[in-house]
């Protein structure tokens, strides 16, 4: 009987070990991101401005889910066990860290890079489409586009022919190099402001943002993208840079 007992007790002792054990290796950071009394030691997720089936017509309703919930929520996650514990780190923007990444310690720099610039990759993601995105830009920007590219057409074709050969997983940007718009790339999750540029438009070519809808057909979906853009968004980023 009392060995009975015993084994039970022990059991349940060992199945309490093994919950822990699986906890940790996904609790670390839903804390810190979803604790708003403790707002300043961790990077949340930001939720997505617009339904998830607001963008329908280009990027399908599950894709939005999986890739808002589980991959930027993910590049959060390990972004804050990444500075768990450095509250010098913690209290500045993803921006700031990215930009200063020279000053971030070495033994989590490429941690930061990566799921830091994965935070704020996707932050600007969400924030430059829209349900009533597409058409073109106006304004200053509608200007300086027609300035460096010679129209807007002549832009979107460069634009997407850039993101469409990016070898692998990346993003496709526009940003602002020393006052001029460029168009360039970045491989995996780095971000234009680990050089110092300013990223006013990006789309993420990783498969992930793609693969439902259109499988192999990258260039279908940055076409397609183009139809969600908020143009408006994307101007107010230029008039802040
Ligand atoms: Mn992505």
């Amino acid at each position: 009987m009392s060995g009975m007992s015993r084994r039970n007790v022990l059991s349940l002792a060992a199945a309490g070990a093994a919950t822990v054990a699986a906890d940790s290796l996904f609790g670390v950071s839903p804390v810190a991101a979803f604790d708003h009394h403790h707002k300043k030691a961790g990077f949340e997720l930001p939720p997505l401005p617009y339904a998830y089936d607001a963008l329908q017509k280009s990027i399908d309703e599950q894709t939005m889910h999986i890739h808002h919930d589980k991959h930027h929520q993910g590049y959060v996650n390990k972004l804050n066990a990444a500075v768990e514990g450095m509250p010098e780190l913690q209290k500045h923007s993803v921006e700031d860290l990215l930009r200063n990444i020279d000053q971030v310690p070495k033994k989590i720099r490429q941690d930061v890079i990566n799921n830091g610039g994965g935070h704020a990759n996707h932050t600007l993601f969400w924030e430059v489409m829209g349900p009533n995105g597409g058409g073109e830009p106006t304004g200053k920007l509608g200007q300086a586009i027609k300035k460096q590219f010679k129209s807007f057409s002549n832009f979107r074709d460069e634009f997407a022919s850039n993101a469409g050969s990016v070898f692998g997983s990346g993003w496709g940007w526009l940003i602002v190099d020393d006052g001029k718009l460029k168009i360039v790339k970045t491989s995996n999750q780095d971000s234009p402001l680990l050089k110092g540029k300013t990223p006013l438009l990006g789309v993420d070519v990783w498969e992930h943002a793609y693969y439902l809808k259109y499988q192999n057909r990258r260039p279908d979906y940055i076409q397609a993208w183009f139809n969600v853009v908020n143009w408006e968004n994307v101007g107010k980023r230029y008039e802040q840079a």
